[in-house]
């Protein structure tokens, strides 16, 4: 016969017994659950403030929609949450994520998701395959703080990575970051199409360039000016920034680097290793960098991968707007100008492939299409409003020399132009590169100038053009 004590010690012991078996289970269960707040790039979800663990529900769909990979180009963008990049998730070191992914009904595809911040196999990638219509379960603790990579890696992988799949999420350590005015989130990858840079139009993936790593675009936030005018991150003079950066690549890695600023931290590889006073931080194939800076002076900062020829003509070109008070002292502005012009030179050729342009139908549209290819091939020297630079490049607003001949400007794009010319009585003497474009864009360009600022008028023809280039 056992006495009252012994029997509550016994219970008690079954009781702890009992719940060690199922212990990992009823631990998640007793985490207080929140559902996750997701946002589409350049936002990030704010800080968090407990300083617990939690169950964090994270929904994620994926979606298959056409959308603007530039002006002009359209893609049919593989996505998580019908955003390229993909939403943002943050989650705290600690906390288990119930992870839930939906794959839209109008999918052709099924898709899976292999987050970085998994421990296990595939990252999650098995557990979470789904077919277009259904969803999936699974989930995982956050053991590992740092800002991971997520893709697709449903087969074939490379394509479904290609088309937009990946995003970034954030693992917060225990203690939290440092607080800093803003943050951001800038993420870079390539797309591979059938057409050239900017050639128009609903354009395929093109397997054959993906494999041999030759994008036609290289881009932050998913398209070309994503990042630009209107839509630049912003901030204000003295205001501390931290920028989560990833990369999908699926190919290429990146120089990740702001033009007149240098990183104050940089958590290397979105890791715990933290360096300072960096001017280029790489970011991998599938991994991350979180870099910090303080603004000190007003302006535009540019954005970029300083493999610098996808800045400039693949679009992996990005705008941070600073505004505020100027300081002098930190920077001083332009002093003095003045022309400097070495000797030597000689006509130089600027290569572009001459592409299909869409066609204009009358006068009107070529101006219209004219001034796109002004401010991509002619504003860096004769400026936005034609209006040149004095004693190096000529005005095309009220040009005596234009003007009084027309169509010698087709000469002077298809040969480029070179010594003394004078141009509404000011002598210039510097090299004019000869233009490689259509025939189609050249009358576009020269129609669009000689009706702006104040021109004269009148059409220049694609005929008139083609005759010129052929001889006649
Ligand atoms: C790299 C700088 C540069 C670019 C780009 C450039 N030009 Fe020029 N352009 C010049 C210079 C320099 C001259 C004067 C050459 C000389 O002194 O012999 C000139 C001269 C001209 C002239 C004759 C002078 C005048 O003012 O009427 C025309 C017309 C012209 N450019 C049109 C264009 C058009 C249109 C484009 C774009 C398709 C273009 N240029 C792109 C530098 C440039
Ligand atoms: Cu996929």
């Amino acid at each position: 016969m056992k006495t009252l004590t012994e029997k509550i010690v016994l219970g008690v012991a079954l009781l702890s017994l009992a719940s060690t078996t199922f212990c990992d289970e009823e631990k998640s269960a007793a985490l207080p659950e929140e559902i996750a707040l997701l946002t589409v790039a350049p936002q990030v979800p704010p800080p968090i403030t407990r300083k617990h663990p939690a169950r964090v529900v994270v929904n994620l769909e994926t979606v298959e929609k056409v959308g603007r990979l530039s002006d002009g180009v359209e893609y049919t963008f593989w996505s998580f949450g019908g955003v390229v990049p993909g939403n943002f998730i943050r989650v705290r070191e600690g906390d288990e994520i119930e992870f839930h992914l939906n794959n839209h009904p109008t999918s052709k595809m099924p898709h899976n998701i292999d987050l970085h911040a998994v421990t296990g196999p595939g990252g999650g990638a098995t557990s979470s395959f789904t077919a277009p219509g259904h969803s999936s379960q699974f989930s995982f603790k956050a053991i590992n703080p740092g800002l991971y990579v997520y893709h697709c890696a449903t087969a074939p992988v490379g394509m479904h990575i290609a088309n937009g799949m990946y995003g970034l999420i954030l693992v917060e350590p225990e203690e939290g970051l440092p607080a800093v005015d803003k943050e951001y989130y800038v993420m870079q990858s390539e797309f591979y199409t059938r057409g050239g840079y900017g050639e128009e139009g609903l354009q395929p993936f093109d397997m054959e360039k993906a494999l041999n790593e030759i994008p036609d675009y290289v881009v932050f936030n998913g398209s070309v000016g994503a990042m630009v005018g209107d839509n630049a991150i912003t901030a204000n003079v003295g205001e501390n920034i931290r920028l989560y950066v990833g990369n999908g690549g699926p190919n290429l890695v990146s120089s990740f680097h702001v033009i007149g600023e240098i990183f104050d931290n940089v958590h290397v590889e979105g890791g715990s290793l933290v360096n300072h006073n960096v001017q280029t931080t790489l970011v991998p194939a599938g991994g991350s960098a979180i870099v910090e800076f303080r603004v000190e002076v007003p302006g535009t900062f540019i954005i970029v991968d300083h493999s610098i020829f996808r800045a400039f003509n693949k679009g992996a070109l990005g705008m941070l707007t600073v505004t505020g008070a100027e300081n002098a002292i930190v920077y001083s502005g332009k002093q003095q100008e003045a022309v400097y012009l070495p000797e030597g030179g000689g006509i130089q050729t600027i290569k572009s492939a001459p592409s299909e342009a869409s066609v204009a139908a009358n006068k009107e549209q070529r101006i219209l299409f004219g001034e796109r290819v002004y401010e991509q091939n002619c504003a860096a020297c004769h400026q936005n409003s034609g209006q040149g630079i004095a004693g190096a490049f000529p005005p095309l607003g009220g040009s005596d020399y234009l003007l009084s001949d027309p169509q010698r400007a087709i000469d002077v794009l298809l040969n480029g132009l070179s010594g003394p010319v004078t141009v509404s009585g000011v002598e210039y003497n510097g090299v004019m590169p000869a233009v490689r474009l259509s025939n189609e864009k050249m009358a576009n360009v020269l129609t669009y100038v000689l009706n702006s600022w104040n021109n004269n008028g009148g059409e220049i023809t694609t005929q008139q053009v083609a005759a010129k280039r052929s001889g006649h």
